[in-house]
């Protein structure tokens, strides 16, 4: 079971955007302004969302200390499904921004939300009758970054966007210009985007290089303001995903997988997981140099994050037995000295940030 959950939750990482839903206006009632009184900042410095080993329709957000301690649940309204999920902090820590997914089945469920550090004030940021996802405050107070998918339902079309913090409309595509590299002129996908700890970078998945259907995702890394030049920062044509910058903007980590057969496994390779690792590429450098920080196949090694205060990777891995699942664990920035930051009985870490 553990693995046929991990399964989806991987594949949702680049694809979660077919899921979805049939707006439903006035469900609640949502605090504005932006400008919303909230809560100082928490001590904790750790936002992450987990959910049920056994579902993939609930999941919640939590906060803890670097060591795990401290643990907090926010409680958030719930208006639809409890799927809380893809949790950012505000520059200041007195904000989340967060996906939530109002129900199974239709497509524009997966909507943007902002709350206040403790669950209050809870403002819904898109109604649109697509995916969105991926969001993120950014150094602008007037914007918001986040993932939309312009596709038909079934066939996702995304990219990374600029929305308007009040009316939650899309101010600039930034990724809209990306296609095939095969010449065929068709819009590649992109999502798993993260900013650079300073704002003014982004990284992100691609699969501009091949077309799917093998889920070729490779990362990139771009200015977060035009001219947006993009450097390509993965050429292993497999399957990477939730990059993350060092503090300089000079590395990158990511999760990759490297198994033989093509990801995600079809029915006819069973759903076993397996080959999700850690690496590190530094870019300052030519060539680039990188390096594989982990090297358990059944490890499951995934959304590594660059700790600016410590110079340290967190990542989420299941190496953990049943019944703990992913946990969140952090090491070197060789991959060294792995420990892990918190254990849960039945329930899969899924996502992380830290400020
Ligand atoms: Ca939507
Ligand atoms: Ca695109
Ligand atoms: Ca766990």
């Amino acid at each position: 079971m553990f693995r046929r959950i991990t399964t989806i939750q991987v594949v949702l990482a680049f694809v979660s955007l077919c899921w979805l839903s049939a707006l439903n206006p006035g469900q609640a009632a949502y605090a504005f302004p932006y400008d919303m009184s909230c809560p100082p900042a928490p001590a904790q410095v750790l936002l992450f969302s987990a959910r049920p080993l056994w579902s993939v329709d609930s999941s919640e957000i939590y906060i803890a200390n670097a060591d795990g301690s401290a643990e907090q649940q926010i409680r958030i309204p719930e208006l639809g499904l409890p799927y809380n999920s893809y949790p950012k902090w505000s520059w200041d820590k007195k904000q989340i921004i967060f996906t939530k997914r109002l129900n199974e089945s239709n497509r524009s469920s997966e909507d943007i939300f902002i709350m206040c550090n403790d669950g209050s004030n809870l403002r819904r940021l898109t109604s649109d009758n697509a995916a969105d996802s991926w969001p993120s405050f950014t150094a602008d107070p007037n914007k918001i970054l986040a993932v939309h998918d312009f596709g038909p339902y079934g066939s996702p079309q995304t990219d990374i966007v600029y929305l308007d913090i009040n009316s939650g409309a899309i101010v600039e595509n930034i990724t809209g210009g990306m296609t095939y590299t095969n010449g065929s002129g068709i819009q590649s996908n992109e999502g798993d985007v993260r900013f650079s700890w300073d704002g003014t970078k982004l990284v992100f998945g691609s699969d501009q290089s091949a077309p799917t259907p093998f889920y070729v995702v490779q990362i990139y890394v771009m200015n977060a303001e035009a001219p947006h030049q993009i450097t390509r920062v993965s050429y292993d044509n497999s399957f990477d995903t939730d990059a993350s910058l060092s503090p300089d903007g000079k590395s990158v980590v990511f999760s990759g997988y490297r198994g033989i057969t093509p990801y995600p496994p079809f029915p006819a390779t069973g759903n076993e997981v397996h080959d999700w690792y850690i690496f590190k590429v530094d870019i300052g450098v030519t060539p680039y140099r990188e390096t594989q920080l982990t090297h358990t196949r059944t490890d499951i090694d995934l959304v590594p994050f660059w700790r600016h205060d410590t110079n340290k990777i967190a990542f989420l891995s299941a190496r953990s037995v049943l019944p703990y699942g992913l946990e969140i664990f952090e090491m070197d920035l060789d991959g060294s000295n792995p420990i892990m930051l918190n254990k849960s009985e039945w329930r899969n870490e899924e996502y992380q940030d830290w400020r």
